[in-house]
This record gives C-alpha cells, sequence and structure tokens, in this order.
C-alpha cells in the first residue's frame, strides 16, 4: 500500500460521495449516506484501517488527508441535514397556513317558525287593543272542558269536540275555549283577554285539519256589550291581520257556551267566495253563572280561531300538514 494508492481512493470516495447526496431526497436516504460513508463500519473508517499498512513516513500525510476527507463528508451531511429540516418546517408552514381570506364556515341562523311568527302577530294586535294574553293547561278536566262551559255530560255537542280522554276526568283540549273559565273564575269583570295556544282533536289529518293545532281565544267581559262589539273588534282584527278592503260576516251557528253564537267569514277584497275563519258569540249566561258572575247585569262575548288556518289565509298555504312537515325549503321561506 503507497500514499499514491490512498489518495486516489480518497478522490474516488469524495467523487462517490457527493454524487451520493446528490440522490438524497428524503431523511431514509440521509441517514443512509450517513451509515455509508460515517459510520463507524463506513468506507471512511475502513480507510482509516489501511493507514497502519503504509511506511512511517507518509502516515501522516495519509492521515491529514482522511481527516480532510471525513470533515468535508461530515460538513456536507450536517449541510444537507439543515436543508432537510428547513425544507420540513417550510412545508409544514405551507401545510398549516391560515388562508384569511377564504369564506368562514357558515353557522345558519334559525328563526321562528311561521306559526310562532303569527301567534305574536296575533298577540301584538290584541295587546295594542288593550287585551292581556293568558295562557292554560293543555291537559284540560273535563269541567273546564265541558261542564263550566255548559256541556254537561252526555250532551250531544261534546261530539263536535272529538276529543283525546287520558283518563274519566283529564283530556286533551280540543279547543282554548277553557281558558275563558279560568280567567273569569279568577278576576272580576271587565276581563279582556286573547289566549292563543295547542289543541288537539281526533281529527282525520287532510288539507285543513290537524290532530294537532293552535288556536287563539278571545273574551271580552264588561257590562253593556252587544254583538256590535264583537264585530266591531273581529273587523278591526281582520283589517290588521289582513290588510284593508277585506270583509266580515257573521252568520248563525250553535255553541253551548254562547247565545247567540255565529260562525265568522271574512272575504278578500274583489273574491266573491267568503271563508270561514272561526267560531263567536255572546257568552251564554249560564257560562257567566257558572264562574260566579251575575249574568243579569254582565255581559260578554268571544270568540276562537285556528291560527294555522290564519295563516294558511294570509300567506296562501294550501296544505295544513306543511307547517310540520319540517321542510326546510318551506321554512326559510317565512
Ligand atoms: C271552537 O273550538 C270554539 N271553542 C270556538 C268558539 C270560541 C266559539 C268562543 C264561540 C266562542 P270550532 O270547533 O269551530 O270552535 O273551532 C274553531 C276553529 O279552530 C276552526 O274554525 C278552525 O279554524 C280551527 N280548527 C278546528 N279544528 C281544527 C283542526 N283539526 N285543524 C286545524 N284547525 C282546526
Amino acid at each position: 500500500m503507497e500514499l499514491a494508492n490512498l489518495r486516489q481512493q480518497v478522490e474516488e470516495v469524495a467523487v462517490r460521495l457527493r454524487s451520493k447526496l446528490q440522490q438524497v431526497s428524503n431523511p431514509a436516504d440521509l441517514e443512509a449516506f450517513r451509515v455509508e460513508f460515517l459510520g463507524r463500519k463506513g468506507r471512511i473508517a475502513g480507510m482509516f484501517k489501511l493507514l497502519g499498512a503504509l511506511p512511517q513516513e507518509e502516515r501522516s500525510q495519509a492521515g491529514e488527508l482522511l481527516n480532510e476527507l471525513k470533515a468535508s463528508a461530515q460538513r456536507l451531511f450536517e449541510e444537507r441535514e439543515r436543508e432537510g429540516s428547513r425544507n420540513a418546517a417550510t412545508e409544514r408552514l405551507a401545510r398549516e397556513s391560515i388562508d384569511m381570506t377564504l369564506p368562514g364556515e357558515g353557522r345558519p341562523i334559525g328563526h321562528l317558525h311561521l306559526l310562532t311568527q303569527v301567534q305574536h302577530e296575533i298577540e301584538t294586535i290584541f295587546l295594542h287593543m288593550g287585551f292581556d294574553v293568558a295562557s292554560g293547561p293543555e291537559i284540560e278536566t273535563d269541567y273546564y272542558n265541558f261542564e263550566a262551559l255548559n256541556i254537561p255530560a252526555d250532551h250531544p255537542a261534546r261530539d263536535d269536540w272529538d276529543t283525546f280522554y287520558i283518563d274519566d276526568t283529564h283530556l286533551l283540549r280540543p279547543h282554548t275555549s277553557p281558558v275563558q273559565i279560568r280567567v273569569m273564575e279568577n278576576s272580576a269583570p271587565p276581563v279582556r283577554i286573547v289566549c292563543p295556544g295547542r289543541c288537539y282533536r281526533r281529527d282525520t289529518q287532510d288539507a285543513t285539519h290537524s290532530p294537532v293545532f293552535f288556536q287563539v281565544e278571545l273574551l271580552w267581559v264588561e257590562e253593556g256589550l252587544t254583538l256590535a262589539n264583537l264585530r266591531y273588534i273581529i273587523g278591526l282584527f281582520v283589517h290588521e291581520f289582513f290588510g284593508p278592503g277585506y270583509d266580515v260576516r257573521l252568520s248563525g251557528d250553535f255553541f253551548p257556551f254562547t247565545e247567540p253564537s255565529v260562525q265568522l267569514h271574512m272575504r278578500e277584497p274583489g273574491a266573491d267566495k267568503w271563508l270561514e275563519i272561526g267560531g263567536a258569540g255572546m257568552v251564554d249566561p249560564a257560562v257567566l253563572a257558572n264562574v260566579g258572575y251575575d249574568p243579569e247585569t254582565i255581559t260578554g262575548f268571544a270568540f276562537g280561531f285556528g291560527i294555522e288556518r290564519m295563516a294558511m289565509l294570509k300567506y296562501g298555504i294550501g296544505d295544513i300538514r306543511t307547517f310540520l312537515a319540517n321542510d326546510l325549503r318551506f321554512i326559510r321561506q317565512f
């Protein structure tokens, strides 16, 4: 072994390690490079072992050559390692960077259901006329729902309200009229209230009937009221809710808790057809007596109508089932 040989080997390794380094494209390649050239059993370590085979006087020069080779391999390795981690950091930054110009994730904001909006609108109209808003339980007793409203057991008029019974004395209220009794029992005249609320009936579902629906009840009790006052209030309400130009008409009807009883109709401007909007009448003296009022001096009128039917007329909705179908395309329109 001669120095010249070793020098040649050093040059070959130097060329090889540069070309190897150029092929490094990931951390695994770089590690393979380190093991091949700088590892304990790598090429450069192997060359140091050859030193002993050289003549004494050439060893220190040969050692210098090898040390230079090792140092340059080490430098190239470290440079490449630094470059690699810089690239990884840049890549990560690029991956994780936030594009402030991207549109945000939309969170749809809900709104009140059309029926609730209509209920609030009706309440507001009557609040402005001086009525209070009252409420009562949806699970009612037979007494408030029928007896106190002048509909004793076995009275045929009970069939007008196809009622869901819970037991012999409890039921799901089929109308909001029992709230009249609850309010009158606890207050002296004058009484002016509206009570919106959910009602239940064993009605077969169709375009205008639902087993669950909303009614609004109105009650005004005071001395000296007549059907003309009722007619006036209904007219005022229709004007406020639907707009000007609507006609209102009363026709004969029967409810055990009103005498006389009427059916309420309204007609759109320019239309021929009258539409039924609810029932009404002067509070029956028997009902006034049931709550402890003097029917000789106290008078009153009441009416009740369906909120869905009102909303259907106002917004041109053809089928009552749409309200509960939960179709966002419908709900979002209002
Ligand atoms: C009553 O329920 C009486 N309590 C109204 C009343 C109050 C009369 C005060 C006199 C004095 P009626 O059964 O007609 O009346 O119902 C009133 C309104 O409720 C109807 O005109 C209709 O708009 C609505 N309605 C009744 N049943 C249903 C149903 N199954 N689905 C949707 N709306 C209904």
